[in-house]
């Protein structure tokens, strides 16, 4: 089978030939090997539908009734409860995409690039115990441990819609807090202007982490503006229940106005910074990958369009929206930028 689509593993092409040809081939005949596939040869248009997405098309939704996951802080169902969800849609009247596309096409590198095997690649990764340092420029640094972020912070339901730089999109509705909760609890100084996330470092455990083409860990950051956001959530499960490996067990970031490599998983580590952090991929790919990573449909990837995107479960492509249809909520953080410049 010969892959037509950039979407298998375009966030990693970009990669500089030499780099790639040193450090990326073996990883990657490896990944597509595993899955059947011939190494793709390029970029093209966005195509084939996943599997998964194609298995499942019908949101599976319960009664509002029984939705009680968003009333209920103290106990997340686990993961394998079967999934809830308070609304069919967003606000925007788009569907729900499929429990089961959400957690079988997915992008987590440290553990394959292929997106349709990392939920079978991280079945058994180990998320319990698991704590988070929050630190940096803070007046009271603390370690969390998990059960206690699940604890102390009502788990709401938030219904974002996801959007890959890849072009391609989802609706998820997730459970989390508000990544501003935790950061007032530690109580920033009055220099720090950036949050610094950090995934963990386990290549025993993730095998993507010991192959060397890019720096592990994975590293991503927002302005102390947007971290502190209302929208930007820190995500503990979706439908209702505990997140499983593949998307981000046991939290990760959301910020539905960016591209979706913005949203870290696996996070271990929190820092408040004075200067603006290098994510992964800025360091990997400067000339692609900018901090801001602003959905934006009117600046094309170097190397594909943004003006539209496939929805999964969806044949047709939809135009993808300035901020991701959240421009009346965070266009104004965004006043004195040129945002062409700062992507
Ligand atoms: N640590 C880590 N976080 C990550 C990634 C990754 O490879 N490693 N991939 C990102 C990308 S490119 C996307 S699109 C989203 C996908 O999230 P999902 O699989 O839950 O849909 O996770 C983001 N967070
Ligand atoms: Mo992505």
């Amino acid at each position: 089978m010969k892959i037509k689509s950039s979407e298998i593993t375009p966030e990693w092409l970009y990669l500089s030939r030499r780099k790639f040809i040193k450090g990326v081939a073996a990883a990657t005949t490896g990944a597509l090997i595993a899955s059947g596939c011939a190494a793709p040869t390029g970029p093209g248009p966005a195509t084939p539908e996943p599997a998964a997405a194609r298995a499942s098309d019908t949101p599976i939704v319960p009664p509002a009734a029984e939705s009680a996951a968003t009333a209920t802080p103290q106990a997340v169902p686990p993961a394998d409860a079967a999934p809830t969800a308070g609304a069919s849609t967003d606000e925007l009247g788009d569907k729900l995409t499929s429990h089961e596309a959400i957690t079988t096409y997915n992008n987590y590198y440290e553990f394959t690039m292929n997106k349709e095997a990392v939920a079978f690649v991280a079945k058994d990764f180990r998320t319990r115990p698991w704590t988070v340092a929050v630190g940096g420029l803070v007046h009271k640094p603390k370690t969390f441990d998990i059960e206690e972020l699940l604890r102390k912070y009502p788990q709401e339901e938030r219904i974002y819609r996801l959007r890959c730089v890849e072009a391609w999109s989802m609706v998820i509705p997730w459970l989390g807090f508000p990544l501003g909760s935790l950061l007032r609890e530690v109580e920033p100084m009055s220099q720090a202007r950036y949050v610094r996330f950090e995934t963990v470092l386990d290549p025993r455990e993730m095998g993507g982490q010991r192959d060397s083409w890019v720096d592990w860990p994975y590293v991503e950051g927002l302005r102390l503006d947007e971290a502190m956001h209302d929208l930007t959530i820190l995500a503990t499960g979706l439908y209702g229940k505990l997140l499983l490996p593949q998307n981000g067990a046991p939290l990760r970031l959301v910020a539905p106005w960016k591209y979706g490599f913005k949203s870290i998983k696996g996070i271990v580590k929190i820092d408040l910074v004075a200067e603006q952090p290098t994510s992964l991929w800025m360091a990997t790919a400067p000339e692609e990958y900018g901090f801001y990573a602003n959905v934006n449909p009117a600046v094309a990837h170097p190397r594909w369009s943004q003006a539209t995107e496939r929805r999964i479960g969806e044949l047709s492509r939809r135009k993808t929206l300035p901020f991701n249809g959240y421009a009346g909520q965070v266009a104004g953080l965004y006043a004195g930028l040129d945002l062409r410049q700062d992507y």
